[in-house]
C-alpha cells in the first residue's frame, strides 16, 4: 500500500535521522484552562442538544474552532513540529457518552482541517519550517480484553468488532480533513490498540494509500505495565506487525518516572521512539506541578542518553513547556534505530522473545478438547473454572505458550473458543503467557484472534485448499497481529517423505514472504509428526524424515521456525505413559539437535534424556532413529516388562536415602517441592554457614540443570 504523500514521508525520515522533533502539548488541560460552561460547549448549533455536552472537547472543533486553532498556534509558535488534532474521544464509543456519536466523521475531518489550518499558516509565516498534523486517535472509554464485572469475568461491554468499525470511521474523518500521521495514543489495553489498527489499515484500503501511523502506550503505575496488565516489550510485541512509523509512551506518569519503561522501549523498538509525558503526577486538585524547567532537564537527559527522536508533553503541559522541551533537545542527537533481530516476539501479559539462547520452548497440548478426555468433559459440562485450572496447571508445569482447541463437533467452537481466552485474559498467572489458537475451522481462529491483546499464534493453514485461500488467510492472520503455524499440507495432502515436507515448506514460505509479505521469523513450519511403531512398515521412518526435514527446511526457508505435535509420534503406546515419555524425550533430543524450535507437548511429562532407563533408551533409540528391523517388536517386548513393573515406584522413592546433597541436587533437577523444606534444613544443620547451602547443593543442582538444558536433553525451563 503506497503512502498519500510519499515525499513527505521521505523527508520527515531524513529529518528524524538528524534531529529530535518536537510533538506539542496538551489539549485537554488547555482548555479546561478556559472553564467554559455548558452554553460555551454547545454553542449556537448544539442549544437544543438532549444531553449535558460540557466536557466534550472534541465537540469545540465544532463550536469553538477559533478557540482550538489558538492552542494549535500557540504550540506552533513554541515550536512544536508535529500538531495533534482535538479528537482524542472522537470515535463513536466515546461519543455515545454524549448522545454526538453521529458526529463522528465531521468531529475528525473538522478537526483536522483546524490543525491544517494552523499548521499550513505557521509554515507559510515561517519560511523552511516543516511542520505535520497528527491525527489523534484515543483510547476510547471502554476495555476489550477486561471485564467490567468481577462476577462475570468472561463479559466484555465492547468487541473487538465495534472498536474496529468505529477507528476505521474516524480515520477516514481525520484523513479526509488532511492529517499527515496517525496516532493511535494513550493505550491502556492493547486488545483496543490491535482493533484500533485493524480499523485504520482497513480503513487505508478502502482509501488505496495510507499515512504513517505513531502508536502510543500508556504506563499506569511504577509495575510498568498498562491498565490491561501488559509490559512494556509485551506491548511491543504486540503491535509491531503494523511496523510502526514511531512507537512511544504518554501521560498517566510523569517524565522522570517512565525512564525505566522508555528505557525498556528503547532497547526493543527498531523503529523511531516518541514520548510525550505529563507534566509530573497530578496532585490532590488533579492539577499537574512540573515546571517547564524541571520537565526539559529530564527530558533532556533523555535524550543525552539517546533515547529519544520524538518528544512533547502531555497533560498539563504548555507552550511554555514546550518551549522548554526544544530548548533541551535541539542540539541533541537522535537515538540511533537498533538492527531488527529476527526474532520472533509473542506476548502475553509479558513478552516472550524467540532469543538465540532459547534452545527448546515447549506448547501446553491438554487445554485441547480433542487431545484431552478431561479438558473436553470439562467444556462439555460448561466448568470453565476446572478448565482454567487445566491451563493453570500447564503453566506451573512450565508451558512457555499454551494451545487452545475447541474442535469437538457438538460445541459451538468460536463461543468456547471466545469465552475460555477471555477467562484466562482475567487470569495473570495464564495471562502471562502467549496463546496459540488451535483449530482447523477458520472461524474459530478469527474468533480467537478477536480476544487476544498480546501476540499469539495461529495453529494452523496450509496450502491443502490452494494458494488462494492460503494467502487471504495469512494476510488477515497478519493484520490481526499474530505468528503462524504452517502444516506441510497441499492441494496433493500431508507431505511424508522428506522430499515432500521440504517442497510444500518452501513453496509456503515463498509465497509468505514474497507475495503475503509475512515476517520470515513469524513462520513456523510444522512438518507433520506421525505415529511410529504402528507395526506398517511405512511408518518406521516418519521419525528419522521429520527430523531430516527440520535441516533441510531450515537450509531452505531462511528466518523460519520449526514446530511439530511431539505427542501424536507414541500413538501406539497409548495408555502406556512411561514407554511414551520415553519416546518423546529420546526424539526431542534428537530433533532439537537438528534445530527443532518448539513443540506441543504434556508439559507435566517430559522425562530427562539421561535418566531414561538404558536398556529402555536404546530400544527406543532404535524405533525413533529407524535402526533395526525388529525394532518395534523389541520395544512392544520391553514395553510390557517396564509399564507392568513396579521398578519406577520403587526406584522414586529411592532417591529418599541419598545424602542430603543429593537430595536437594535431585528434587531441583527433577523439580519436585515436596521435601524442600526438610532437606534445606537438614543441609543447614549440617553446614557452618546458611551460605553453604547456596553455595554447594542448590549452586550444584543448578549447575546439572543448566548442562542437561545447554546440552538439549532436559526441555523444561526449570
Ligand atoms: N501439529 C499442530 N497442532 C496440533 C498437532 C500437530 N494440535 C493437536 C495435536 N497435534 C497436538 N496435541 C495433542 C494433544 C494430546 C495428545 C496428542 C496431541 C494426546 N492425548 C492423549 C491421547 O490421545 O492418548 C489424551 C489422553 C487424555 O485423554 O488425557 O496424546 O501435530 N500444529
Amino acid at each position: 500500500m503506497p503512502y498519500k504523500n510519499p515525499e513527505l514521508v521521505q523527508r520527515l525520515e531524513r529529518r528524524l535521522a538528524q534531529h529530535i522533533l518536537l510533538l506539542d502539548g496538551a489539549m485537554g488541560t488547555m482548555i479546561q484552562a478556559h472553564m467554559l460552561d455548558e452554553e460555551a460547549f454547545r454553542g449556537d448549533r448544539f442549544a437544543g442538544h438532549q444531553r449535558s455536552l460540557k466536557g466534550n472537547n472534541d465537540l469545540l472543533s465544532l463550536t469553538r474552532p477559533d478557540l482550538i486553532r489558538e492552542i494549535h498556534q500557540s504550540f506552533l509558535e513554541a515550536g512544536a513540529q508535529f500538531i495533534e488534532t482535538n479528537t482524542f474521544n472522537a470515535t463513536a464509543i466515546s461519543q455515545a457518552d454524549y448522545g454526538t456519536e453521529g458526529l463522528v466523521r465531521e468531529l475528525n475531518c473538522e478537526s483536522a482541517r483546524l490543525a491544517r489550518l494552523a499548521t499550513d499558516e505557521y509554515m507559510a509565516a515561517n519560511a523552511g519550517s516543516e511542520c505535520y498534523v497528527l491525527g489523534a486517535l484515543g483510547p476510547t472509554n471502554r476495555t476489550a480484553s477486561l471485564s467490567p464485572d468481577v462476577n462475570r469475568p468472561e463479559y466484555r461491554n465492547i468487541a473487538f468488532d465495534q472498536l474496529r468499525e468505529a477507528y476505521a470511521e474516524a480515520t477516514f474523518g481525520l484523513v479526509e480533513g488532511g492529517s499527515d500521521l496517525l496516532i493511535v495514543e494513550t493505550v491502556f489495553d492493547t486488545l483496543n490498540c490491535k482493533a484500533a489498527l485493524f480499523g485504520v489499515n482497513e480503513a487505508f484500503d478502502t482509501l488505496g494509500y495510507r499515512l504513517p501511523v505513531i502508536v502510543s502506550g500508556t504506563i499506569v503505575d511504577a509495575s510498568g505495565r498498562t491498565l490491561s496488565g501488559q509490559t512494556v516489550e509485551a506491548f511491543w510485541n504486540s503491535i509491531r506487525h503494523v511496523r510502526p512509523f514511531a512507537v512511544g509512551l504518554n501521560c498517566a506518569l510523569g517524565a522522570a518516572e517512565i525512564r525505566p519503561w522508555l528505557k525498556e522501549l528503547a532497547r526493543v523498538a527498531d523503529c523511531p521512539i516518541s514520548l510525550y509525558p505529563n507534566a509530573g503526577l497530578p496532585n490532590e486538585l488533579g492539577e499537574y506541578d512540573d515546571t517547564p524547567g524541571h520537565m526539559a532537564q529530564v527530558l533532556g537527559e533523555f535524550a543525552q542518553q539517546g533515547l529519544l527522536n520524538l518528544v512533547g508533553g502531555c497533560c498539563g503541559t504548555t507552550p511554555a513547556h514546550i518551549a522548554s522541551i526544544a530548548e533541551a533537545v535541539r542540539d541533541q542527537t537522535p537515538r540511533r534505530l537498533p538492527q531488527p533481530a529476527g526474532w520472533c516476539r509473542l506476548s502475553g501479559l509479558e513478552p516472550f522473545t524467540f532469543t538465540p539462547e532459547l534452545n527448546f520452548v515447549n506448547i501446553g497440548e491438554r487445554t485441547n478438547v480433542a487431545g484431552s478426555a478431561l479438558f473436553r468433559r470439562l467444556i462439555q459440562q460448561d466448568d470453565y473454572a476446572a478448565a482454567l485450572d487445566v491451563a493453570r496447571q500447564q503453566v506451573e508445569n512450565g508451558a512457555q505458550i499454551i494451545d487452545v482447541n475447541m474442535d469437538e463437533g457438538l460445541l459451538d467452537g468460536p463461543k468456547a473458543m471466545t469465552t475460555f481466552l477471555n477467562l484466562i485474559a482475567s487470569e495473570p498467572d495464564i495471562a502471562r503467557v502467549p496463546v496459540m489458537v488451535d483449530s482447523s475451522r477458520w472461524d474459530v481462529i478469527e474468533a480467537g484472534l478477536k480476544c487476544l491483546q498480546g501476540k499469539g499464534v495461529v495453529n494452523s493453514i496450509s496450502l491443502k485448499e490452494g494458494e488462494q485461500a492460503f494467502i487471504e488467510q495469512a494476510g488477515t492472520i497478519l493484520r490481526y497481529g499474530a505468528a503462524v503455524i504452517v502444516m506441510a499440507f497441499d492441494e496433493q495432502g500431508q507431505a511424508d517423505s522428506v522430499e515432500r515436507r521440504v517442497a510444500v515448506c518452501k513453496r509456503a514460505w515463498d509465497i509468505l514472504t514474497g507475495e503475503v509479505g509475512f515476517p520470515p521469523e513469524d513462520i513456523i513450519f510444522d512438518p507433520n509428526i506421525f505415529a511410529i511403531a504402528t507395526g506398517m512398515a511405512e511408518h518406521d521412518s516418519y521419525a528419522v524424515d521429520f527430523i531430516e526435514a527440520i535441516r533441510q527446511i531450515k537450509a531452505a526457508c531462511p528466518g523460519a521456525l520449526i514446530s511439530g505435535g511431539l505427542s501424536n509420534i507414541s500413538f501406539s503406546f497409548r495408555g502406556q505413559d512411561r514407554i511414551r515419555e520415553a519416546i518423546h524425550s529420546v526424539f526431542l533430543y534428537h530433533a532439537i539437535k537438528a534445530g527443532l524450535d518448539m513443540a506441543i507437548v504434556n508439559a507435566g511429562q517430559l522425562e530427562i534424556y539421561d535418566e531414561i532407563d538404558p536398556r529402555l533408551r536404546t530400544a527406543v533409540e532404535n524405533i525413533v532413529l529407524n535402526r533395526t528391523d525388529d525394532a518395534t517388536e523389541h520395544l512392544l517386548a520391553l514395553a510390557q516388562e517396564f509399564q507392568g513393573s513396579r521398578e519406577q515406584q520403587s526406584s522414586e522413592e529411592q532417591w529418599r536415602a541419598l545424602p542430603v546433597h543429593d537430595r536437594l541436587v535431585h528434587a531441583l533437577v527433577k523439580g519436585i517441592n515436596s521435601h524442600v523444606e526438610e532437606d534445606t534444613e537438614e543441609a543447614r544443620r549440617e553446614s557452618k554457614r546458611a551460605l553453604d547451602v547456596i553455595e554447594g547443593p542448590l549452586m550444584d543442582g543448578m549447575n546439572v540443570v543448566g548442562d542437561l538444558f545447554g546440552a538439549g536433553k532436559m526441555f523444561l525451563p526449570q
